[in-house]
């Protein structure tokens, strides 16, 4: 009994075993089953991918060749649009400049108009006088007309007038960098005078850079070439250098950058002798520094909110720096940040100051504290803008 009921269970037991083996097995090609299923399906995805990434790098290849084509495309229109608006202006320019040639003699005109003015300053000196330093408080309130004077020259450079009492000579800086410069007796002279005859051509014992010189009182004022920010004073009869200075912060870069050529503008106005620079320091922005017109010292510095960035040029006006912005391609000049170094004018406050004529690039802007009058040199024509002014609004300090 005992036997027959061991015997049943070892057959039973292995039964069991022979069941569990065949379990195993069907697991073990289910398993290989579903793995090679697996490995077909991770095939086929790689072969997916490979053709996807195939497709991708198809696409990202033709949508660059159209960009490319596109940028060809754009470029095209674009320098066109260039050329066109420079043939516009040419040829505005070209008209406006006969119009002044005609038989109206306009350049006379301003010549005479000066010369009026000239007078009744002689008359009012000793008022002007007594008002100098002491009672200054100008801002400009518009840009009125301009005239184109003359066409001579380069396309970029400056001309001045010494507005120093007494003096009517007209100063002519053609180009960004050489020695020497040429020096006219009169307006009149300069206008119409045979230009290679009526002007004494003179020779600097050292070179100029840029198109912001200044001239005071029969001295010189310039940034001397090839050096980072040295400005030097000479005496325009017998050359010789009297002062010299380094603007501590300038050279690094351009003062504005529609002008690359310009580091340090200089610029004289009813208070005297002032400096500009941009200043890589400090975001780029304009740096405004008051020289004492004798000894070249620094008198003070004033960090400006005015950006160097689309700035042509820049004049000042009884101590407020107005800067004037352009775009690259030439177009209407416009004041738009002005730093009163009083703090009684503020850019917010002001409205915009457009400059009369549409298309134009300054190279230079030269401020003529008893005239009025702003001499800028626009590709090659030697201009001047006639300025309004007004008394200052005195903001009541909060
Ligand atoms: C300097 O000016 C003279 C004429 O004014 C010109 O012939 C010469 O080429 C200029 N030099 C440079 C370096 O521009
Ligand atoms: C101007 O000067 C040049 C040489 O300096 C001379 O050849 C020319 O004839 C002069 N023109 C006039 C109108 O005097
Ligand atoms: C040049 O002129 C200035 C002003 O008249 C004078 O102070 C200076 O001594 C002169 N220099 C020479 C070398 O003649
Ligand atoms: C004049 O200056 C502009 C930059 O303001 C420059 O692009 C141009 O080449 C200059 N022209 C000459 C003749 O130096
Ligand atoms: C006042 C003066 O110097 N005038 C000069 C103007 O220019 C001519 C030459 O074009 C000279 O002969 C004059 O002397």
């Amino acid at each position: 009994m005992y036997n027959w009921c061991s015997l049943l269970a070892a057959f039973l037991l292995t039964q069991r075993v022979g069941y569990a083996q065949r379990q195993e097995m069907v697991m073990m090609q289910y398993f290989e089953g579903r793995m090679s299923q697996l490995e077909d399906r991770l095939a086929r995805c790689d072969r997916d991918m490979q053709n996807y990434e195939q497709k991708l790098y198809d696409l990202s290849k033709e949508v660059r060749g159209r960009l490319d084509a596109l940028n060809v495309f754009k470029a095209e229109v674009k320098s066109q649009m260039e050329s066109a608006v420079m043939r516009v202006e040419r040829v505005e320019r070209e008209l406006e400049y006969l119009e002044t040639e005609g038989p109206k003699q306009p350049c006379v005109e301003i010549d005479e108009a000066l010369l009026e003015q000239q007078v009744k300053e002689e008359q009012q000196k000793k008022k002007v006088q007594i008002n100098l330093g002491t009672d200054c408080n100008m801002a400009l309130s518009a840009v009125k007309s301009l005239k184109i004077v003359k066409r001579a020259g380069d396309a970029n450079g400056s001309w001045l007038k010494d507005p120093s009492k007494g003096s009517g000579k007209v100063y002519f800086f053609s180009g960004s960098k050489n020695s020497t410069f040429l020096e006219f007796t009169s307006m009149k002279n300069f206008t119409e005078g045979n230009f290679s005859q009526a002007a004494r051509r003179v020779q600097l014992p050292f070179p100029w850079q840029g198109t912001g010189h200044a001239v005071y009182n029969g001295f010189l004022y310039y940034h001397r070439a090839d050096t980072a920010n040295e400005i030097l004073k000479v005496h325009i009869r017998n050359l010789t250098v009297s002062d010299r200075t380094l603007l501590q912060g300038a050279g690094r870069m351009p003062a504005y950058s529609l002008s690359p050529h310009t580091f340090i503008d200089l610029a004289v106005d009813e208070l005297g002798l002032w400096a500009i620079h941009a200043d890589s320091d400090f975001g780029g922005n304009l740096v405004l520094t008051k020289l004492d017109k004798g000894s070249l010292g620094v008198e003070h510095t004033w960090d400006t909110p005015c950006k160097s960035r689309d700035a042509e040029g820049a004049f000042v006006i009884c101590g407020t720096l107005y800067v004037v912005y352009n775009s690259r391609y030439g177009g209407r000049s416009t004041v738009q940040c002005m730093y009163d170094v009083h703090d009684t004018i503020h850019s917010e406050d002001t409205p915009l100051l457009f400059f009369p004529k549409r298309y134009a690039t300054h190279s230079s802007m030269h401020y003529h504290p008893k005239e009025k009058l702003l001499y800028s040199w626009d590709e090659g024509y030697q201009t001047v803008y006639k300025l309004e002014t007004k008394k200052k609004n005195k903001v009541p300090s909060i």
